[in-house]
Parts: C-alpha cells; sequence; structure tokens
C-alpha cells in the first residue's frame, strides 16, 4: 500500500503524542475486573503524561498468591479491607505515607482510620459497597423471594442449576457465617464443619462459582439467581429490570477496596501520583458512576448520575448500615479453618 499523506500527518501526531507518556513513564495496575472505566484511565494519562497498563482478578485471594508468588511489575494494586491486613503482615507492600497525600483530607470518616491500616500508611479508599444476591422476579415461583440468606443457601426447587456463587472464599464463608449466626473469624473446628455443610449442600444447585461476567449472566438470563456486589446489581438493574437485589435480613457483608503499592514496585512515584489522583472528588466519581459502588471522598457525590444517587446502597438508610457486617482480621487459625472449608468445597 502506498503511504498516503494522511497517513504520514497521523503517524507524526502519534508521536508527539505518544513522547510525554515516555517521558513521564508507566504505570502498571493490577485491579478487580470491571472496576474501572477506561475513560478515566484515558483521561489520567493525558494529564499526566504516564502510560497506564491495566491487568485485572477476580478475588483478592488470586492477588495474594500473584503477589507471594513473586509477581513483579505491580506499581499499584486493590485489595479489600481485610487483604490489605493481611498484606501488610506479609511485608508485601510499601509504606507509602497516604495520610500525608494533599488529596487525603477529604477521605470521610470511618475509612480515614479503617482498622486495617489506622494510619492509612500503606493505602488509600477506593470503593465501598455491600455483598448480597440479586434474583431475576420474573422467573422466580410467585414473583418473589424472603429477603434472606435462606433463599441464596436454600432456595425454591425451581432454581437449581440457574443459579451462580461468586468464586469467593471470602464471601461465601461470610455470607454462610451470617445465616448461621456464627463469627466470620470463628476458631472453632465445629462451626467451620457447619459452614462446610451448607456450601456443600448448596454446591450441587449451583452452575458454577464465578466472580467475573456476573452483569452479563443475568442480562442474558442464563440464570435467575446470582450472588453479587452492589455495583454490580445496579448496573444489571439497568439491563435486567425484572432483576431484584436482596439486602439480607440477617445481615449484610460490607467491605471496601484499597489502592496500594506492592513492595518493590518500580514506578514509585508514579503509583503515587495516581493515589492521589485517584482521591480527587471528580475523579473517583467518574470511577462510582462506572463502577456503581459509592467512595469515601467527600464532595465526590456531587458528580454522581442521578441513578447512582437514588440507589438503596449508596446511601443505606440506617436501618439498613445496622445490618452491615464489616469484614474482620481474622486470625491466622481462623483463615486456616476457612480455607480448609474451601479447598474441600471445591475439590
Ligand atoms: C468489581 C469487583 C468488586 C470488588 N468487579 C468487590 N470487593
Amino acid at each position: 500500500m502506498k503511504p498516503s499523506k494522511l497517513h504520514v500527518v497521523t503517524l507524526s501526531l502519534g508521536l508527539l503524542a505518544a513522547s510525554p507518556a515516555m517521558a513521564a513513564g508507566e504505570l502498571n495496575l493490577y485491579n478487580w475486573s470491571d472496576y474501572i472505566p477506561q475513560g478515566l484511565l484515558k483521561r489520567f494519562e493525558k494529564e499526566s503524561g504516564i502510560k497506564v497498563n491495566l491487568d485485572v482478578f477476580d478475588s483478592n485471594e488470586s492477588l495474594l498468591a500473584k503477589l507471594k508468588a513473586g509477581a513483579k511489575g505491580y506499581d499499584v494494586v486493590v485489595p479489600s479491607d481485610y487483604m490489605v491486613k493481611i498484606m501488610v503482615d506479609e511485608g508485601l507492600l510499601e509504606k507509602i505515607d497516604v495520610s500525608k497525600m494533599p488529596n487525603f483530607k477529604l477521605v470521610q470518616a470511618p475509612l480515614d482510620k479503617p482498622d486495617f491500616d489506622p494510619q492509612r500508611a500503606y493505602s488509600a479508599p477506593y470503593m465501598w459497597g455491600v455483598t448480597g444476591f440479586t434474583y431475576d422476579a420474573s422467573r422466580v415461583p410467585g414473583g418473589k423471594l424472603d429477603a434472606s440468606w435462606k433463599s441464596f443457601f436454600q432456595p425454591p426447587a425451581q432454581l437449581k442449576g440457574k443459579m451462580v456463587a461468586l468464586n469467593d472464599v471470602s464471601e461465601l464463608y461470610k455470607a454462610a457465617a451470617i445465616y448461621l449466626k456464627l463469627d466470620q473469624c470463628t476458631e472453632d473446628p465445629k462451626q467451620a464443619k457447619r459452614i462446610q455443610e451448607l456450601l456443600e449442600q448448596q454446591k450441587p444447585l449451583l452452575a458454577m462459582y464465578n466472580s467475573d461476567g456476573t452483569i452479563e449472566r443475568m442480562q442474558a438470563q442464563e440464570v435467575i439467581m446470582h450472588q453479587q456486589w452492589n455495583g454490580a446489581a445496579y448496573r444489571t438493574r439497568q439491563k435486567l429490570k425484572s432483576a431484584v437485589f436482596v439486602y439480607p435480613k440477617e445481615g449484610i457483608p460490607f467491605w471496601n477496596d484499597n489502592l496500594v503499592v506492592p513492595k518493590g514496585a518500580k514506578n514509585r512515584d508514579n503509583a503515587l501520583r495516581f493515589i492521589n489522583w485517584m482521591m480527587d472528588p471528580k475523579n473517583i466519581a467518574e470511577a462510582s458512576n462506572f463502577t456503581g459502588y459509592n467512595n469515601a471522598i467527600k464532595g465526590s457525590s456531587n458528580y454522581f448520575l442521578a441513578d447512582l444517587k437514588a440507589d438503596p446502597a449508596i446511601n443505606p438508610t440506617p436501618a439498613m448500615r445496622a445490618l452491615f457486617v464489616p469484614n474482620k482480621n481474622c486470625s491466622p487459625k481462623a483463615n486456616q479453618l476457612r480455607d480448609r472449608v474451601w479447598t474441600k468445597l471445591k475439590k
């Protein structure tokens, strides 16, 4: 093909655009799948000159395994609350003094001093939310299910093979513990066994364990019920009007995710710049508008889409808040019991 004049112009523009980015270097972000809009990353690239490379994971445990296996090359990763503590204890994170960053003053209580990182020495808040399950009201008997974990663990027979649970040890174990009125950090093998039995009896009813593609699976009506995070549920409801997100009456798992820097990150300065930039109300609001989750930054809700503002999980009533069950930092013994339940379940 003969190079046209247009082609040459495009090429040189491309080079021009690339040079500041090359000067400022790169940022390797390892985030949950479907958890940050491309447009926001593009705007960060434009404003900073830093090129962002995005790679994705589907659970805290796969993120931990990756870092422990010595994965180098990530500059910012996004663990949940309890996993920040585990990573700090394992010496996997850089101390980055988030509380001294200019935008930190905008972080609202209680997420300015969370128990997993009270000084905010290692982590900055990203999104927060809750875990429940969504069902398609057009396909359940009577068009309605009880707002209970019972509907998820012991559903009507018609749902057999038409439900999916998250592929997430922490989420399933915690939901089961709440339903059975047990401590999510139990160190009692007998209690762990009861959790095991509940999960084992549910397993044959499930089409699979999968944390990715939950919105698409519900929208395509491949399944009738899906354990889901509230942001994914919000996005599901925009595509499937008959979708109902359940806030279970026995307790609603509450979590928050965080931006941290793995030890030895090559682009530490770029990571710090990105983290501070993400604590800007307008920037984090753009992430919330895309993901459907709230965040901890003061003033960001001024930029929320009307639909998002109206979502009950974004502005929980005091009654709903009273049901929140935050992730706890369990002891190694409790974590070991939990992991054994999971390994057996997945065999
Ligand atoms: C987005 C993942 C939400 C994170 N796909 C739940 N902690």
